[in-house]
């Protein structure tokens, strides 16, 4: 299953993320592939601030992904360049509906 979503990102921020995602965190990584999670991708809209997310996985425990400390470690560190929900500093993230696909 593809799973699409758009966050935000604060202005001026664009680096910042681009870096912090090029230094990700290797337990993070290890987190995300521990529940199936591949072909992540998040493009940035630079003229409206806007990071498009998609990634495949099957049978994806939403939850327990979201609630790992690791998770929630990150959010935090996160939480000062994107728009966030207060106060679990989960990021704004508003699904994408899926309109085609060309295989
Ligand atoms: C994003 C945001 C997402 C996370 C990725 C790796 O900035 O925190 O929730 O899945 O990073």
């Amino acid at each position: 299953m593809r799973y699409a979503s758009v966050m935000y990102l604060h202005e001026g921020c664009e680096e910042e993320y681009r870096q912090r995602h090029s230094d990700l965190w290797p337990e993070l990584a290890k987190h995300l592939k521990q529940h199936g999670i591949r072909n992540y991708y998040i493009h940035l809209d630079r003229n409206e601030n806007r990071l498009y997310a998609t990634f495949d996985a099957d049978d994806l425990d939403i939850e327990a992904l979201a609630s790992h400390p690791v998770m929630q470690r990150w959010w935090e560190y996160m939480a000062d360049i994107m728009e966030t929900k207060v106060p679990s500093f989960e990021p704004v993230a508003d699904v994408l509906e899926e309109v085609f696909q060309f295989n």
